[in-house]
Formats: C-alpha cells, structure tokens, sequence
C-alpha cells in the first residue's frame, strides 16, 4: 500500500536549545517554529469565514489507494470523475454511513468543498487569505483551484497556508478547496501503528492487510475540526507569548509580539480587565505590563471567582492596522518534591481523563457534547482533565480557560511500544509535535503541564537517550510548565522517570492484574506510592485507576464488569489516596469519564466501558461516588477566604461550605 510520503526519510534531531529559567529567556525561547498559530479571531481588521458543513467525499477504494494521484483527482471537482457522498464537516467519517468498509477503510480519502470568496477579499490586495485546518487526521495535502498549498503530518493539531494570491488569479470562479487524508500509522507516526500485510492466499484475499496499532481507542479519521478561512492585512499579529507571574497584588504579563509584513512595526499593547477596562498598557513589542489589585486566575472550585480573564489587546498601527485581541489568565505553576502549586497554594488534581469521542461524530468537534461534557465536569466536581492521548480542539482549552479546569496537555504519544520507534525518525517527528503542541497551547491559563507521552515502553533501553531529549527539548521550549510522562512500567526499571518533574502512574489493580480481587487493592496501591516515592521523591498523580462496567449491569456481591464492581474498585483506590495526599499524592484522574469506541476485540464490547458516564453521557453508579468525592475533596482544598460557596446544583448536606 502507498503511504504517499509517511515514510519519508527525516533529518536526524536538532541540536537542543536549553533556555535559562529567566521570563524574558522564556519568552525568547518558546517555539523555534517559524510563524505563529493564534487561534483565527474576528477584529476591526480580520474577518472569519467557517467552511463548516456539507463536503463532497470519496474514499480512494482502489487496491493501491493511490488512484486519486494518479488521476489527479485534484485539478477537477470530484464529482467529475467519480461517485461522491455528502461528509459533514467536522466529523470523523468513519461512523456517518452503514457502510463498515467505510468505517475500517485504511488509506486516502478525499474532502472537497467549493466557497465563493467576499469580493472585497479579492479585490483589496492589502489582506491575507489564509486557510487553516483545525486538525486532519492524520497526513493531509490540500489544494486550491488544484494547486497544492498545504502538507501536515499528524493528526491534532492545526496548520495553514496563505491562498490570497491564489484565489486573485481567477476571481471569477469558486475558490475549489480538496483535501486528502490518510489515516495510515506507522513506527514513526504519533501515535505508531502498522500495517500488515496478509499473503496467505488460504486464508485471506488477495492484496489483504490490516493496521495494527498499540492503543485503546478507534483510529478515527477525517476532518476532525473546524476548517476555516481568514483574514488579515499584509502587516499582521504573527503570534505573541505571555507569561505571567505576580508578587502580592501586582500582577505581571510578560508578553512578546512577533509581526510579520510590516517595514516598521508601531504597536499600542492593552490589558483590559473583563469589564473591558484598560489596566495596563504600552507600545513596546516586548516587555512586562504591571497589574496592581491583580484579580489571578484560579482553578474551579478552588475560588470564590474562578477563571478570571484579562484581554490583552495588541493593535499594530502604520500603513495598515491589524488588530488581535488575546484572552489570557495571570497564574503561576510550581511543583515542589510533595506538592503542586497554582499561585502559590496546592492544588489537588480531582478530575477525570477524556476522549474526544462520541457517537456518530468520533473524533468531530461537536459543540452541544462539548458543553454537556463542561455541565457533567461542574455538576461531578472536578476540577481538571487530562487530553488523554492527544492534543483536543482549542475551542475544549478555551472553554477550560473560562470555567477553570485545569488541563494536563498530552502530546500523540501514545502507544510507544516498538523498540523501532525509538529511532531518530520518531524522535525528530516527537519533538515537531512537541513544538507545535507548545505553539499552539503556550497562552492558555489553563493549561499547567505537558504530557509528552502514555505508557510508553519506558523500561526499553533507548527510551533513556530518548525521553531525556523529549523532556528537556519541551523544557527548553517552555520552562514555565512542569513536563511529564505517563508510565504505568516498574518503578525500579522506568528510563524516563528521572526526567520528569511529577511522576504520573497509571495502575489497575484488581483490573488487569488479580482480576475479580478488589481485596488487593489498598496493599497493591500503598505499595505502588511508596515504591514510586521512595525512589525519586517527585510528587506523583494517579493519572489513571477504573474498571469496566456495563451500564446496567448488576451484581451483589459485585463481580467484574457491573456497575457495583467499578464502585468498590473506585472505593478501595480512595481509601489509599486518601492516606497519601497528605503526603505527595497530587492528584487522581478517573479513567474514563465516558465510554469510548475502541478497535473491535476479544475484552471489549463495544468498545471500553471503564466510563463512569456511558458514551450518550448518562451516569453510572460510580459517577455519583466520584461526585460526593470531588466535592468534598473541594470543600477541603478550596482556600480559606472562600466561605460563601454553596454549590447551586449540589443536593447533598456534605457540600456545604467549610467554616472559616
Ligand atoms: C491504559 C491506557 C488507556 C486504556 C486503559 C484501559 O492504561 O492508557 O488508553 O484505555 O488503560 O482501559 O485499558
């Protein structure tokens, strides 16, 4: 099978920048990428358009997958030269049709849409076209009026390509936009996958193979988030990069403006407060704005006014005036060996680790599910997420930024399990990903730690040399947020453990190991702290703990896979949590808020039911163990100042607020 430049040879690693820990070398340091990736926003001077909706769609169904190429399917409409179907865009295309050679379809598949382009885009010379795909998974090329503008490797995070110029050439017809993805994984994709090739003729068809991957969830593909196209003047807000700090009541905004296009750069700099006041200003392209009675932005629960967010406004002036404006929070993070901090308090991770994931949809941003999944994380408590296993929308980091839920932001790095993809081609490509997960994810508040991987096969021997480069290399682009992996290996063999600066176990006693056997758990689990501990002194979250349970399934006593099982196994782990947070236990993150499809396989049905919501969003029994947890959990960490909260939807006595 053609994998069209997935196996492309890469160049070996570069050299590392190792950033001193100083703001302003922070802010000289973060993403070596050329240009930035601000989130498309509408202005005085930039205008928005959402190519959200009906595509033109065909699977490439020849043997090679490769008949697309060969026939440029590219430099006509689709429709001309074969059969197409409606796709909706954003959406994952594997589950839209009834047809299952759809949904296991490996290889290219091809988006076409045609837009009419406002007049005043292509007559005025002075603005930027740019389109931008909020992610593709997982190897895009994309063509205008069929004239390749774009090739993007890996499958979460954004990219663009300017098309003014293009577009001008012929004003009088559509703009003709073509995408083609191709879902196929290899050693050295991110995640890794393979394909395998099947020749026994006795046993398979002919030209059969399957992709392998080393991951718990489907291999959706498609275009999974909005596409877009957008404008700005020629002299523009390429990027900018804030970080912020405070010492009693002033608050500080480190801030650098890069601006592209412009011969002289004149800028006017404002920090407005969310009643659009100005609190600060300047016409410096870097430098630090003084807040005083700085109104910092806290974590969900954790305050009586949670996700305060300030606007920073940057306005470039000269020929053209292009205008962006920045939502942004003023907080710190710092770990120390037992505890992590936000402003200077400790803060206990209760929450939950997601999928992008529903029926229907798959991986396709859906915002009703996203603000039901926001009601469901308030109404539970909890008061972060971890991206499990892979970088999610912006719009999901935007909406963690203003209800304040703190994110655990997780690079593609999951199922690292192949000696042969500790290699230089997978490293180089590892720390690409790094980069741009950094450039794209740097300004959100609520982001406070960077994952670079899950359970990879830490315990192999290269995976020293490799998570050494991974982790510092992320350091280096962003040494303003702890790094870490999530291990679930020994604690006595684990290569990358040194590295890190918070150790993130995933465990699943009574599980995977002595299942049906919920009376080793609080032995197994103490003994898994105390190791882990012992051994690096490093703060440690429980990054994952659950079980399966089938939503109405029932038994008493509980066996595995009922409701009641996956209550006392969430018990059992909170008894020892309880023990240990107050010691250095940091944080636990339920595995899964909801059910999620997987590959089809003999130990899941249907896909995996370790939800404590199912995949429709309904509560399981243990949704209501983890919401009386969590908000006591919060009655007892909220800060002292905070007395008059009385959770509006809590019915329970317990949720009262803590006495002064
Ligand atoms: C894990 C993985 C997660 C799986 C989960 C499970 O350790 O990190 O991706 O879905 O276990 O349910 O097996």
């Amino acid at each position: 099978m053609d994998s069209r430049g997935l196996d492309r040879v890469r160049a070996p690693a570069q050299p590392f920048m190792f950033a001193a820990v100083c703001l302003f070398s922070v802010l000289g340091t973060v993403c070596p990428l050329s240009g930035g990736m601000l989130f498309p926003r509408e202005s005085t001077s930039r205008d928005v358009k959402h190519l959200s909706g009906l595509w033109v769609f065909r699977a490439d169904k020849s043997p090679s997958r490769s008949l697309g190429f060969e026939k440029a399917w590219f430099k006509s409409r689709l429709s001309e030269n074969g059969p197409v179907i409606d796709m909706p865009v954003p959406a994952s295309y594997n589950d839209i049709t009834q047809d299952s050679s759809l949904r296991d379809f490996l290889g290219w598949v091809w988006y076409e849409r045609e837009v009419v382009v406002p007049a005043s885009w292509i007559q005025n010379k002075e603005i930027r076209v740019v389109l931008r795909v909020g992610s593709a998974h997982y190897y895009s090329i994309v063509w205008v009026n069929g004239v390749q503008v774009a090739e993007h490797i890996g499958g979460h995070l954004p990219f663009e390509a300017e098309i003014g110029g293009l577009i001008r050439k012929d004003p009088t017809r559509p703009c003709r936009i073509t995408i083609a993805v191709n879902n196929t994984l290899t050693l050295e994709t991110l995640p890794p996958g393979t394909i395998q090739h099947m020749d026994d003729p006795t046993m398979y068809p002919n030209g059969y193979f399957v992709q392998n991957t080393y991951f718990d969830f489907f291999n959706y593909a498609g275009l999974h988030r909005p596409v877009l196209l957008y404008t700005t003047p020629t002299a523009y807000v390429d990027d900018i990069t804030v970080v912020t700090d405070f010492s009693d009541n002033i608050g500080f905004v480190h801030y650098k403006v890069s601006v592209q296009g412009a011969i002289t750069v004149s800028l006017k700099v404002t920090l407005m407060n969310n009643d659009g006041e100005c609190v600060a200003s300047s016409t410096e392209q870097e430098g630090v704005l003084r807040v005083v009675d700085v109104n910092l932005w806290w974590p969900y629960l954790m305050h009586e006014k949670p996700a305060y967010l300030y606007t920073l406004e940057v306005r470039l002036t000269g020929d053209g005036e292009d205008v962006y404006a920045l939502p942004i929070g003023i907080r710190t993070v710092e770990v120390t060996s037992t505890q992590f901090l936000i402003n200077n308090k400790p803060f206990y991770f209760h929450g939950v680790n997601k999928h992008e994931d529903s029926d229907i949809r798959g991986k396709g941003l859906d915002w009703p599910l996203i603000v039901k999944d926001f009601n469901l994380l308030k109404w539970l408590g909890a008061n972060s997420f971890r991206t499990s296993h892979y970088p999610y929308a912006e719009e999901i980091l935007q909406m963690c930024d203003r209800h304040g839920i703190v994110v655990i932001d997780e690079c593609p790095g999951v199922g690292i399990k192949d000696i042969r993809s500790f290699g230089n081609a997978s490293l180089t490509h590892h720390l690409d990903v790094m980069d741009e997960l950094v450039r794209r994810d740097k300004n959100h508040p609520s982001v406070v730690m960077w994952s670079v991987a899950n359970e990879p096969a830490s315990e192999m021997p290269p995976a020293e040399l490799y998570f050494m480069t991974l982790i510092k290399h992320t350091k280096a682009l962003d040494p303003t947020r702890p790094v870490t992996y999530i291990t679930n290996s020994n604690y006595a063999r684990d290569k990358g453990a040194p590295f890190v600066d918070i150790i993130c176990v995933n465990s699943y006693f009574s599980w995977y190991h002595d299942p049906g056997h919920l009376e080793v758990i609080p032995i197994q689990l103490n003994t898994q702290f105390e190791n882990w501990y012992n051994r690096y002194q490093k703060p440690i979250i429980q990054s994952e703990y659950g079980a399966d349970a089938v939503s109405g399934l029932h038994s008493d006593p509980p066996m595995m896979f009922t409701e009641e099982y996956q209550k006392v196994v969430l018990q059992n782990y909170h008894n020892v949590f309880d023990q240990k947070r107050k010691q250095y236990v940091v944080g636990e993150l339920i595995w899964n808020f909801a059910d999620f499809m997987t590959a089809q396989g003999i130990t899941r049905v249907m896909g995996n039911k370790k939800g404590i919501f199912t995949r429709q969003r309904q509560p399981k029994a243990a949704a209501f163990i983890l919401r009386e947890r969590y908000w006591s959990l919060a009655n007892q960490t909220m800060l002292p100042s905070w007395t008059k909260y009385i959770p509006e939807h809590s019915v329970c006595p317990h949720l009262q607020p803590r006495q002064p």
